[in-house]
């Protein structure tokens, strides 16, 4: 009963139980949301269509995050943001409520990590304030002096071995002093 209207049967969603932070039931639920976003591809292609970037962005639950088209690219294999439901369950997982504060930790750093070489540095993290600080999201604006300092002072305040970047190990260190942070890195469906 009810098997054949199923996406996906019951030893694959058990593997999809296993490589996330979801119950089948919640694996379901994200590829009904994931098939509504394109409708007319699920239609043509199954159950597994590769949408766009476009396509992924109307999830109104992540509108109002700074970094999700970052975000996008990070979790798409292609780092062009479009991806199948594989990698879109993935990245739901990480956002969920369910994942632990050092699965979100691991995922802001390979956010902020822009150029991805594995320290997050002044470079970075200029990119990070204005994605942080858009003037049409949040009416606030800063002078280039005024997000130098920020940068300066976060830097500073994470930096545990001096060597004027932010490793994975220094940023671990200060974020998980920081509370609250994970709020920009969580999307209930
Ligand atoms: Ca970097
Ligand atoms: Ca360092």
């Amino acid at each position: 009963m009810g098997q054949g209207t199923s996406a996906y049967d019951q030893s694959e969603l058990a593997e999809f139980q296993d490589l996330t932070y979801f119950t089948k039931r919640e694996v379901l639920h994200v590829h009904k949301r994931f098939a509504e976003l394109a409708p007319e591809k699920v239609k043509q292609h199954g159950r597994n269509p590769t949408l766009t970037k476009e396509e992924i962005l109307l999830l109104p639950e992540l509108a109002a995050n700074p970094f999700k088209e970052r975000i996008l690219e990070v979790f798409s294999d292609a780092g062009d943001g479009n991806m199948n439901f594989e990698q879109f369950l993935d990245m739901m997982s990480q956002l969920s409520s369910k994942a632990p504060l050092e699965t979100k930790i691991d995922f802001a750093f390979k956010i902020y990590d822009f150029n991805e070489d594995g320290q997050i540095c002044e470079n970075d993290l200029q990119k990070v304030i204005l994605f942080l600080v858009q003037p049409a999201v949040t009416g606030a604006t800063l002078t280039s002096d005024e997000r130098n300092q920020v940068i300066k002072n976060v830097i500073n305040e994470m930096d545990m071995d001096d060597d004027g970047s932010i490793s994975y190990l220094d940023f671990k260190h200060g974020m998980s002093k920081l509370n609250g942070f994970e709020e920009s890195f969580k999307v209930t469906l």
